[in-house]
């Protein structure tokens, strides 16, 4: 068969339960005919969509899977893209990246159609796909292109990260030698679907050995712990922020309660922890509530995962272990040399099959960021005792908030729109259950009051809920340097 290697795959595993939810199930064979029947809707008349850019807004589960697989055999690009975005966010990502198609179950088809009418982008409401009718599926090299993800950063629009099927199948099989994936893991995905964290760690690793998923529309604390303490998983994937969440919601349970959901953690072959850093005490915190060891790994949309403590072996609190299978590692040190001791910190710099092809349609930011054929992450890191530790970006513009990669400038952008507003700084400050808040600190036109109540009221529907301050400081003057440019350390320093 000229399948894709991820979806040949599922033939060794028919009748195995792939996605496991509340109200039904669905075997790898489900996923293979379904996928082929919206493969078959998304074609019509052509027999290769040749790379055409299609958008995908179904909530994670079966028919998100099905889509995106459809997409895949069909030739197209697969564009995930955010459920709850505001709507100049979706048109932002449809233009920029020339988006013909959204492929959306019924409810998301409602919300984004009017974008769509307006943009002249079809809108393929999945639900009305009948089965039964696949035809032949073009032939699909591992070089094409598979996958756009938009993702912030330094400019103060988010770029798209072009991935090809060759790229996504070399950081899945990195992950699944790592962590010894097996067609006898169970595991919750309660994660977006438009971030590599879910898509690739959570269900590709997944599926490409035969497990079971089981589906959250979203983090819905309480049913996921319903589970836990059924012992419904062998392995957990998340964000820093849902561990502290975990935490607060164990310590406010009866010992009862407690007791059994814990029993449910403790008996999981693997926990896992990534997207931003987890705190040495909330990972020993961990522990001693349940026994488990969280894994603590290191990635990035433009490389899959490239660091891990080990499955067999010492998981360090603080630390990303080493390389994974496939990945080269370097640090580049401030003065352009490659740092070959340990305790010397550099510039995490990453080479090998996961990373990705290039941004979409920004040759000179693709260019930039490689030195060579090294990608330059923009972290910095010191090898310590064996082990890599993150210290840090290298951008102050760059803030992780709950796992989700943030532009500064973007969001400042978007205040600058403020009536009342006339200069604007906006930062991370570090927090305990979000790793960082977004902190605004602003100049207001003729030193008008602002309130952060009637600010973040303001941009809601203007920038999506993470994005929105959580803080916010009305301030005379920026601080600046000799050559009048705010500096952000300065501001940091305003709160200490
Ligand atoms: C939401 N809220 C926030 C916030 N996000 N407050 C502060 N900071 C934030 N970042 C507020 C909302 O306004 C709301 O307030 C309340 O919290 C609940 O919102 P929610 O959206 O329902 O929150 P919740 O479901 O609890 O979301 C938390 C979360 C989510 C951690 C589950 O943020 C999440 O899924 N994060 C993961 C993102 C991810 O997958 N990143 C991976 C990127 S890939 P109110 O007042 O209305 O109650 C990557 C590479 C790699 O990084 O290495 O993996
Ligand atoms: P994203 O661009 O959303 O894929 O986010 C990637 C970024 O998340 C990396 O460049 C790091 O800054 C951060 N990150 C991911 N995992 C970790 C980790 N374990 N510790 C610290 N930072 C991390």
């Amino acid at each position: 068969m000229n399948e894709l290697t991820l979806i040949a795959r599922a033939t060794l595993h028919r009748d195995a339960v792939a996605f496991r939810a509340a109200k039904s199930t669905h075997s790898y064979q489900e996923l293979l005919d379904r996928s082929a029947d919206l493969a078959t809707a998304l074609l019509g008349e052509e027999d290769d969509l040749k790379e055409a850019r299609v958008a995908l807004l179904v909530p994670a589960g079966f028919e998100y899977v099905a889509a995106q697989w459809g997409i895949w055999r069909a030739g197209g690009i697969k564009l995930p893209i955010c459920l709850s975005a505001t709507e100049s966010e979706w048109e932002y990502a449809l233009t920029d990246s020339g988006v013909s198609v959204v492929m959306a179950d019924a409810a998301m088809a409602a919300k984004i159609r009017p974008l769509c009418e307006r943009l002249g982008v079809r809108v393929m409401d999945v639900s009305e796909i009948r089965s039964g009718s696949a035809k032949a599926l073009p032939e699909i090299f591992p070089d094409r292109r598979a996958m756009i993800l938009y993702t912030s950063g330094t400019t103060s629009k988010p770029k798209g990260v072009v991935t090809t099927h060759a790229n996504i199948q070399a950081q899945i099989e990195s992950l699944v030698e790592a962590w010894e994936w097996s067609a006898a893991d169970r595991v919750p995905l309660f994660l977006p679907m438009h971030h590599i964290h879910g898509i690739i760690n959570v269900t590709s690793c997944a599926l490409w050995s035969g497990a079971t998923i089981e589906p959250f529309e979203r983090f819905d604390l309480n049913a996921i712990l319903r589970r836990v303490r059924d012992d419904a998983y062998t392995l957990f994937m998340a964000v820093p922020t849902i561990y502290v969440k975990l935490i607060q919601a164990l310590e406010a349970a009866s010992t009862e309660d407690r007791a059994a959901i814990v029993g449910g953690f403790a008996r999981m072959r693997l926990m896992v922890s990534g997207s931003a850093a987890l705190p040495a005490s909330v990972h020993e915190q961990w522990t001693a509530l349940t026994g488990q060891k969280l894994l603590e790994r290191y990635g990035m949309t433009e490389i899959g995962m490239g660091l891990s403590n080990p499955y067999h072996g010492e998981r360090r609190p603080g630390a990303v272990g080493r390389p994974l299978p496939g990945v080269e590692v370097r640090l580049k040190a401030e003065d352009g040399g490659i740092v070959t001791d340990e305790n010397v910190p550099g510039e995490i710099q990453v080479r090998g099959p996961g990373v990705f092809r290039d941004y979409w349609n920004r040759p000179e930011a693709s260019a930039e960021s490689f030195d060579g054929d090294w990608f330059r992450t923009g972290d910095m890191a010191v090898l310590e005792t064996g082990y890599y530790r993150i210290m840090g970006r290298l951008s102050v513009d760059i803030i992780k908030s709950g796992g989700y990669k943030l532009s500064a400038l973007e969001i400042e952008a978007a205040l600058l729109e403020h009536p009342l507003i006339a200069e604007c700084a906006v930062i991370g400050l570090s927090d305990e259950t979000w790793g960082e808040a977004v902190t605004a600190v602003v100049v207001t036109k003729e030193h008008a009051p602002l309130e952060l109540a009637g600010l973040r009221d303001w941009c809601k529907g203007r920038l999506s809920v993470y994005k929105v301050p959580q803080r916010l400081l009305v301030v005379n003057e920026l601080p600046r340097n000799a050559m009048g440019k705010v500096t952000k350390p300065a501001v940091k320093s305003l709160f200490l």
